[in-house]
């Protein structure tokens, strides 16, 4: 069904020929009248497998059928979230897997195609009867999302001339955006990745703004919202570094005309345009545009977070029934978030607005906010696209400030609080093979994307894209804990963070705790004495192989599988797991720390799926989130008074050494499985 999905369905899909034999009311009425010309175009069509597709009694579609299907669509702009949410409902509200497959097929043609494949692609991932079947990932249903426009003509002359098993991959080169004339240009390979973008936009389909309560109410959804978009600032700020940038400032004053633009060079396939620029000193405007149902002044905005700053300085939100509601020490952030976020959780709409969403809308319209110019949106108002833009992090620097300034305003986290009883970290080791010790080596790599799925022109058959992305070397961190208690159960914490600023001196953890990104964090069971971890790169909670991204990819021409993109499907794309760095090798801490296994754990049954889900960024499919702990601990809150340094902030559970990330402007081809380099031999060690 995501197949060629702006194409009418009854023309054939697939490598297979899969021809849908639709009831004549299924068609889009511009082809009821021509049914015979159809049948008689594909009855002669080899191999093809027919699907007969039974009618059902229809329900009422006439509210997601408002949005055309050339326009633009976004679950940022309220009116196209709300049209959203009703399909998503429809399609959870059919009663057997049969009458939902017909629903789908019947939309198919009829509602807009982006749009579309948002909601099925939610209800799939929420229904029982579908929640383990492979989606595809969106480059190859939107492949427009993610790559130069310029590579459509390629593409189409590619599959024209030259016969399936034969074509090139059209290679994407690293800097196609922009020149290094913009010093912004330097890190839009972590902007513009394909895998970061991806995630980005599953991130947004596991967990939507709104819709039904049992799909948006999961467990510490705000929460999560907050941590997973903190640590991309984290990353992205690491970063920054690692290419001599200064942290990115926060979108504080809406008035004044924002300093960064961006030129996406991508195209459009449902709207057939491209996708606008923004110029550099743009000014941002009170939106009103009747066009897609919006009017919002920036007023409405600086309202709402000077409302959100008097709660958290209060300690308490009001609801809607006038009640004070608490932000707790450990459940205030949840309630913040959904009230910022803004999902249908919020405790009070009115008085707290919606003020992250329609941050994006005003930035995404800001080259044509009354809509005299008939333009769609920039890529900043799309969660499939929103990454690119320098102003995301601009904009999201501003959101994570607020969540911090409620960190601020929480007790901060004792001794107690931070120590594990007679644990003691007494070694930690990074091992890198052919580098030298506590090294990371990163460089440049190329992988292949199919890109076929998503194009709409014949002949079939693959059609691959090179892109360039950055890769490290794979690496294990070896440790040593001291149990000078019973056997225990233990979580290991590792995080990794730059040791200078941008003046080359060294941090105040006060600054340097909101660089911490997360690496891995992991159960063990200490045994009584000394206890030797040994953990690979690989198996990181935080990170999934680019495989797991994208499909099986073995390179162009090899067989293709499905893999599994269920909630396994969501994860930190293991390739960018760690920073750049620099030639000269970038400083940076490599922070390990083991908390106790029995304050952090959740009881709860093991999950349903049997891959490794990566559960730091993305929790786990209908189970809570599976530490206690706050997300981010410890570094998620101010340091107690007294402490200046993370020096001062150890406690014996915890352990750093000092690290350094070394980059190497080669760049590896694809290889059998893009695995660029060995793990050392455990064996070895
Ligand atoms: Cu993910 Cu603003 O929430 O982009």
């Amino acid at each position: 069904l995501f197949d060629r999905v702006t194409e009418p369905l009854f023309l054939p899909k697939g490598e297979e020929n899969i021809v849908f034999k639709l009831p004549t009311e299924y068609l889009a009425p511009r082809y009821q009248s021509i049914v015979s010309e159809i049948t008689d175009r594909w009855g002669g069509v080899k191999n093809r497998m027919e699907i007969d597709v039974k009618p059902i009694t229809l329900p009422d579609l006439s509210i997601p059928m408002t949005l055309g299907r050339g326009e633009n669509f976004s679950p940022f702009l309220p009116h196209h979230r709300q049209m959203a949410s009703r399909l998503v409902e429809t399609f959870l509200g059919m009663r057997t897997y049969e009458d939902f497959l017909s629903l789908s097929i019947y939309c198919r043609d009829r509602i807009n195609p982006y749009m579309y494949t948002y909601a099925l692609s939610i209800a799939m991932l929420h229904r029982s009867d579908t929640n383990e079947l492979p989606l595809p990932p969106l480059p190859e249903v939107f492949p427009d999302k993610y790559v130069d426009g310029a590579v459509f003509s390629r593409a189409r002359q590619e599959a024209n001339v030259v016969s399936s098993g034969n074509r090139l991959p059209i290679v994407i080169p690293l800097d196609y955006t922009a020149s290094d004339l913009d010093p912004e240009h330097r890190v839009a390979y972590f902007r513009e990745d394909i895998g970061i973008n991806v995630l980005h936009w599953q991130w947004h389909l596991y967990y939507p703004f709104s819709g039904l309560m049992q799909i948006v109410k999961k467990d510490r959804r705000g929460e999560l919202f907050y941590y997973f978009h903190q640590q991309i600032i984290a990353r992205y700020n690491f970063e920054r570094l690692s290419n001599k940038l200064a942290r990115v400032k926060r979108l504080l004053n809406w008035r004044e005309p924002v300093e960064e633009d961006y030129f996406p060079k991508l195209d459009n396939i449902v709207s057939s345009r491209v996708w606008p620029p923004r110029n550099a000193f743009t000014t941002l405007r009170d939106i009103n545009r009747e066009l897609d149902q919006i009017k919002f002044d920036i007023q409405d905005l600086e309202r709402w977070r000077d409302r959100i700053y008097e709660a958290i300085h209060s300690g308490s939100v009001v609801n809607e029934k006038k009640q004070l509601i608490e932000l707790t020490e450990m459940d205030g952030i949840d309630i913040l978030d959904n009230m910022i976020d803004a999902s249908i959780l919020s405790v009070n709409p009115n008085l707290y607005g919606d003020i992250h969403n329609l941050g994006h809308v005003m930035m995404g319209f800001c080259h044509d906010p009354d809509a005299r110019h008939l333009e769609t949106f920039g890529v900043i108002a799309d969660p499939a696209t929103v990454m690119r833009d320098p102003i995301f992090y601009r904009w999201h620097a501003f959101i994570d400030s607020i969540f911090q300034e409620h960190k601020k305003v929480i007790p901060r986290y004792t001794v107690q609080q931070l120590s594990f009883d007679k644990v003691c970290v007494t070694a930690v080791e990074v091992i890198t093979e052919k580098a030298p010790k506590n090294e990371f080596s990163t460089f440049w790599q190329q992988s292949d994307i199919d890109l076929s799925r998503g194009l709409d022109f014949a002949p079939r058959g693959p059609v691959f894209v090179r892109y360039t992305h950055l890769q490290h070397a794979p690496f294990i961190t070896k440790l040593q804990v001291q149990n000078d208690g019973p056997p225990r159960a233990g979580t290991v914490r590792i995080f990794l963070a730059p040791k200078f600023d941008e003046r080359g001196l060294p941090m105040l953890l006060r600054d340097q705790r909101l660089l911490f990104i997360e690496i891995d964090k992991f159960p063990v069971q200490l045994k009584t004495g000394s206890n030797i971890i040994q953990r690979r790169s690989d198996e990181s909670s935080v990170a999934i192989p680019f495989e797991r991204t994208f499909r099986n990819l073995t390179g162009v021409g090899e067989s293709q599988q499905a893999a599994a993109f269920t909630f396994c499907g969501c994860g930190w794309p293991q390739h960018m797991l760690i920073p750049k760095g620099r030639q000269e090798g970038l400083s940076a801490e490599y922070f390990v720390m083991v908390s106790d296994g029995s304050v952090d754990k959740v009881e709860q049954p093991p999950p349903e799926q049997n891959c490794r889900a990566a559960h730091s960024y993305c929790g786990l499919h209908k189970r809570r989130y599976p530490d206690r702990r706050s997300m981010g601990y410890p570094f998620d809150r101010v340091p107690r008074d007294g402490v200046n340094t993370l020096r001062e902030f150890m406690t014996p559970n915890m352990g750093i050494i000092d690290v350094k990330i070394r980059h190497s402007e080669i760049a590896v081809g694809p290889g059998p499985g893009n695995v660029p380099a060995t793990l050392p031999n455990l064996g070895e060690l």
